[in-house]
């Protein structure tokens, strides 16, 4: 296959073969960000005479991470140009009584696939009507394809089923700071007011393996005086900066922060003038943390009481402060209401809308922020609209030139799609930049509701391992050939450009999701031929909306680096420091909300005496469809790990080369181990990157949090059992050295 570099910025190249660089001209690469993480950060792609032929450098233009990448980063291309991508559609043909995954896949065209699923769709609506075909997104992709999956959803299927993965991720966050500011932007500040901070506050937020590029600000803030906290049932790589580490037990960060609050209030360390004139609610906090003495924290959580009282009063005193969170304290089922409690202490402190202060939840995909503002929530139409809002529904529906009353009402969450589909009510599902076998918890379920669908379409570069249950498989495009507009972990727009054409006969998602609206009947909604006129759609969309682009253009993308929402006119230079005067309520002010501790969905029992709690590895990306084809960092990070503390160890007569065995009311599953003192005695951690039998979300707990209906990944009671191992090798080289590289797996 032959593709074509575009002209970007007047320079030419190709692309060959297996995806190697030709020859590009111009000294400076080709210009594109890391499809990673929310740090985006930008980089060159260069062509080089030794294999693979290409190499990446950073960029030293974008201020958000200039001069610097991660591995992942580093490493990004290689999945784009991958053997195992995909190049041309594959359909399952006659699967009957078999068992989906064993009928092999045939090719075939995409006239021939277009044609048929849109035939597929009709008759399925035909019958069941038109809600019994949903779309499942992703926070990866560009905000035009996430915009167009939303008014695809709505337009071309006139169905209420769309929901994205996003939902596993900011969806708890997202509800607490509509709730206490009125708008949802994950950081209320750019990332550079962090140098500025005085005291830092980072709560179950591992940003050294998470954001990695974040670290230099973290470390200038400490140059400058600074006093970092974090807090995490594990000692982290992000911990090893910090001045005071809490290792707390998993779900018990309102308890903690009652305890700081009691401390800030009985103290009178709050900030009376702003909480007085720019907050309401004050009563609710006081009364929330009355009983929530220190001695009683101290005696709940077993975290020192000297500790409590100096990071509140550390807190409180310190001229200005930052507080961070991110999917520690989020996925749970109190997440919402722990990340209300952290928001309390930045309000109360007064710590919110002026230099090195703010508020953050630290977003995690690479379009986590846009990924939730353009329509691919359940219940929102672009510009974070509501949708049952009757005046939301009448603006879209102006731009989009339909009738408001034709618009469906709201859905339901990503994880509550899959309940539908094992109700009957779901019959098809579109999967478009996620891969939810891997990713979803109580996974065995998500299965078994895969497995029920009479139509299930993936659009995705690799065959996942959702894909294994697809009729259909769609080969859709990476991040170096879709140009568009993404929002990073800032709330900063910026443009990524296009670097190749897709590999074979692989396509834009923009294009597929076109085509078929078109065979649906829809085409005159979605005859846009560029991003940018999608973007330009989206813009109007969301004028006046709380994430309002209307103002960013893509020719002051190419001319600024990058735009802050909202921006509500092409003259306004957007908005990096939130709330400076006032906040999104309708009286200005944000919202104290006293949170009276709840307890997790399973707690330590006789049969279940441990928690498992799952997250990241930073050689690994989320589902690892993308890392785990990447030789150079599975090579570091080949098998999921679990740690463990060395009592657990004992108590189990843990040997060196044994792997564990770990049993939720769910599900069981068998790894390698490392024997810590970083982690609390009483939770066992495992990185959820790996599909099969090594994926941890065959454990993890369903249970969904009211409101956010965000799962609790982070907290399910286990029993933890040794399995001995064969393998001797190490024998002699003491627990702690035991399957650290996890190369022992057997599974
Ligand atoms: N390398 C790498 N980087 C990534 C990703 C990736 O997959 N790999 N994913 C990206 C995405 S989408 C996201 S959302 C972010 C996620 O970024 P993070 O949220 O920082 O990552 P996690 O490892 O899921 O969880 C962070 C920490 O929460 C701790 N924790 C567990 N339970 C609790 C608790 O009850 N309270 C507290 N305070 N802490 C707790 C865990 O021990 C862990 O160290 O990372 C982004 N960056
Ligand atoms: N146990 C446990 N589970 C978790 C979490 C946890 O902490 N613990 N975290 C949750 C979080 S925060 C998140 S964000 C989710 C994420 O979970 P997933 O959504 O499953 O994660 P990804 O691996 O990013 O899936 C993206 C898929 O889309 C494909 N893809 C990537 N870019 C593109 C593109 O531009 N176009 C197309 N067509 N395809 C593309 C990739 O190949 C991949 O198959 O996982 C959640 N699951
Ligand atoms: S920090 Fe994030 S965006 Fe930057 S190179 Fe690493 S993974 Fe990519
Ligand atoms: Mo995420």
């Amino acid at each position: 296959m032959r593709a074509h570099v575009p002209d970007q910025h007047s320079r030419r190249g190709s692309v060959v073969g297996m995806g190697l660089i030709e020859h590009f001209d111009g000294e400076t690469g080709l210009e594109t960000h890391c499809c990673f993480c929310s740090m985006q950060c930008r980089m060159e792609l260069h062509v080089t005479e030794e294999q693979p032929g290409w190499a990446v450098k950073p960029s030293q233009t974008f201020p958000v991470a200039t001069g610097r990448l991660c591995q992942k980063g580093f490493h990004s291309p290689r999945h784009a140009f991958h053997p195992d991508r995909i190049t041309t559609p594959v359909v399952r043909l006659g699967t009957g009584a078999a068992p989906i995954e064993s009928v092999p896949w045939q090719p075939a065209g995409w006239n021939e696939a277009f044609e048929s699923i849109a035939k597929q769709i009709q008759e399925l609506q035909a019958q069941y009507g038109r809600d019994s075909v949903a779309v499942y997104g992703g926070g990866s992709l560009t905000n035009e394809v996430c915009y167009l999956l939303g008014k695809f959803t709505r337009v071309a299927l006139g169905s209420r089923y769309i929901d994205y993965n996003g939902r596993y991720c900011m969806s708890s966050a997202a509800a607490a700071q509509n709730r206490a500011f009125g708008a949802d932007r994950g950081l209320t500040m750019p990332l550079s007011e962090i140098v500025n901070a005085k005291y830092i506050i980072l709560a179950g937020t591992n940003i050294a393996e998470c954001q990695p590029t974040m670290m230099p600000y973290l470390l200038a803030a400490k140059k400058n005086g600074a006093v970092i906290v974090t807090i995490d049932p594990r000692q982290t790589m992000t911990s090893k900066i910090a001045d005071i580490h809490v290792k707390l037990q998993p779900g018990f960060d309102s308890v903690f922060v009652n305890g700081l609050l009691n401390v800030i209030i009985s103290e009178s360390l709050y900030d009376q003038r702003f909480v007085a004139e720019r907050t309401v609610g004050f009563d609710s906090v006081v009364e929330a943390v009355r009983d929530f003495t220190p001695e009683r924290v101290s005696a709940i959580t077993g975290i020192y009481e000297e500790k409590i009282r100096a990071i509140a009063r550390g807190f409180a005193r310190a001229e200005s402060g930052i507080v961070m969170t991110a999917r520690g304290l989020e996925q749970q089922i109190n997440g919402v209401e722990h990340t209300l409690n952290y928001i309390n202490l930045a309000l109360l402190c007064g710590k919110i809308g002026r230099p090195g202060c703010g508020f953050g939840a630290v977003t995690g995909q690479a379009n986590g922020q846009g990924g939730r503002e353009h329509g691919q929530k359940a219940d929102q139409l672009p510009g974070y609209r509501l949708i049952e809002d009757p005046e939301a529904r009448r603006h879209v529906a102006e731009v989009w030139g339909v009738e408001p009353d034709s618009l469906p009402g709201k859905g339901v969450s990503a994880y509550e799609l899959f309940d539908k589909v094992l109700e009957g009510e779901i019959k098809a599902m579109i999967v478009l930049g996620s891969n939810p076998l891997v990713s979803s918890p109580n996974s065995g379920r998500v299965e078994e509701a895969l497995r029920k669908l009479d139509l299930l379409v993936v659009i995705d570069m690799f065959e996942t391992e959702t894909a294994r249950f697809a009729h259909w498989l769609l080969p859709g495009s990476s991040f170096l050939e879709a140009e568009g507009t993404l929002t990073n972990v800032e709330g900063r727009v910026f443009h990524r450009p296009k670097v190749c054409e897709p590999p074979g006969n692989a396509k834009l998602d923009m294009d597929i999701i076109c085509e078929l609206a078109k065979r649906l009947g829809s085409g005159k909604y979605f005859a846009y031929g560029t991003p940018e006129r999608v973007f330009d759609e989206l813009r109007r969309a969301s004028a006046g909306g709380k994430a309002d682009y209307s103002g960013i253009t893509y020719e002051r993308l190419q001319e600024e680096q990058g735009i802050f929402w909202p921006c509500p006119s092409e003259g306004h230079p957007g908005t990096p420091l939130m709330y400076a005067e006032r906040f999104e309520h309708a009286d200005g002010k944000a919202r104290l909300v006293g949170i009276n501790p709840g307890k997790p969905a399973e707690t330590m029992s006789r049969e279940y005496p441990y928690l498992l709690t799952t997250g990241r590895v930073g050689s690994h990306y989320l589902s690892g469809a993308q890392t785990r084809r990447t030789e150079a960092l599975t090579s570091k990070s080949p098998v999921p790990v679990a740690e463990v503390h060395p009592t657990l160890a004992a108590r189990i007569g843990l040997r060196p080369g044994d792997n564990i065995k770990l049993t939720s009311r769910r599900g069981t599953a068998v790894f390698p181990v490392r024997v810590t003192e970083d982690i609390h005695p009483t939770s066992v951690f495992v990185p959820f990157h790996w599909g099969g039998e090594r994926s941890v979300n065959r454990l993890t707990s369903d249970a969904l949090h009211p409101v956010s209906r965000m799962p609790e990944f982070k907290i399910c009671a286990v029993r933890v059992e040794r399995i001995e191992g064969r393998d001797r090798e190490h024998e002699g080289a003491g627990a702690g050295a035991a399957s650290e590289s996890g190369g022992r797996a057997r599974k």
